[in-house]
């Protein structure tokens, strides 16, 4: 029997400045109503889905930053979407700014979590890779303040046990970075979802800008058929505030084949059946870790160049 995990990518195209979170839940439960309709089990949407992507702006003061986060999960404005999925019995995965008050102080983190089919938080995960810089710089044509706004997460790459499968989070930039698939991928991992944001252009590197869309697709899929894994991708999409984001949500088999993609840059809905059991096959032959990798050799070549690893 294989075992099948439907999951529906949900899209949202952009979400302006003035837009409220309950207008942007709204939207988001349409996409639910659609993906249980569809045989979903599981509904992923994007990285800080419930407003604009502020990181974009430079922001000074701090009650308007602290606008920008949830203090609990959920919220009075997500409650409704908690609630939904309970009633459909569908899981989710949502990507928020959290704001945490740990070690007696104020943390800010960009966050995602998993709630089971129950509408119960199974999982939290905090953005490890944070792009951009912290400084201002006021004549790009707009920034990326991650590294303002958020601490490097401190949760790790956690797998867990839930809706049949063994499932982990990323969020957005995690996905160019190897390492973020090899943790999970070494705990048996059998899907991994993520959220992005992720403008067209690119103010330090406009020479990469015409290889936005193919580099989205090559790190998800290199990750998805190195780690045997299957990889959901996720957009917010379209233009934005200003800043033009790229689409092109998918979902990728751990054969590293995209079997489902967005075709617009608005609210879109994309299903695919997974079989949680198609990785096997990599996991037991080229990818067999236990059998095939090499870490006591890597770290003598690290030395050997006198290398330092942090
Ligand atoms: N949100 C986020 O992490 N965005 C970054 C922009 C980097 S520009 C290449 C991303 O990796 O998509």
């Amino acid at each position: 029997m294989p075992r099948i995990l439907t999951v529906g990518a949900a899209q949202l195209g952009p979400i302006q400045r003035e837009e409220s979170r309950s207008s942007a839940v709204a939207r988001m439960i349409e996409l639910m109503r659609q993906a249980k309709a569809n045989g979903c089990d599981l509904v992923v949407y994007p990285e800080a889905a419930l407003t604009a992507f502020f990181p974009h702006w430079w922001i000074d003061d701090e009650a308007e930053i602290d606008s920008y986060f949830e203090s609990a999960m959920p919220s009075n404005e997500t409650a409704p979407l908690f609630a939904e999925a309970e009633r459909l019995g569908i899981g989710f995965h949502l990507g928020y700014p959290e704001l945490a008050f740990e070690d007696g102080r104020k943390r800010r983190f960009n966050t995602a979590i998993m709630v089971d089919k129950s509408g119960r938080i199974v999982g939290k995960y905090r953005k490890i890779h944070l792009p951009g810089h912290p400084e201002h710089r006021p004549d790009a044509v707009f920034q990326n303040l991650e590294k303002r706004y958020f601490e490097t997460g401190n949760l790790g790459w956690p797998v867990w046990e839930t809706m049949g499968g063994r499932l982990g989070m990323m969020i957005c930039n995690d996905r160019r970075w190897p390492e973020s698939y090899r943790v999970m991928g070494l705990q048996g991992v059998e899907m991994i979802v993520l959220g992005y944001n992720t403008p067209k252009h690119n103010p330090p590197a406009p020479d990469h800008d015409r290889l936005g869309n193919f580099h989205n697709q090559l790190v998800m899929q290199a990750g998805a058929y190195q780690n045997a894994t299957w990889v959901v991708g996720v957009a917010k999409a379209g233009l934005e505030a200003g800043v033009d984001q790229i689409g092109g949500s998918c979902i990728i088999a751990p054969t590293g084949e995209v079997v489902a993609q967005a075709v617009t840059e608005d609210d879109e809905l994309v299903v695919a059946r997974c079989d949680l059991d198609l990785g096997n096959s990599y996991k037991n032959s080229t990818f067999n870790f236990a059998k095939h990798r090499e870490p006591q050799t890597y770290g003598m070549i690290v030395e050997r160049k006198g290398a330092v690893i942090a």
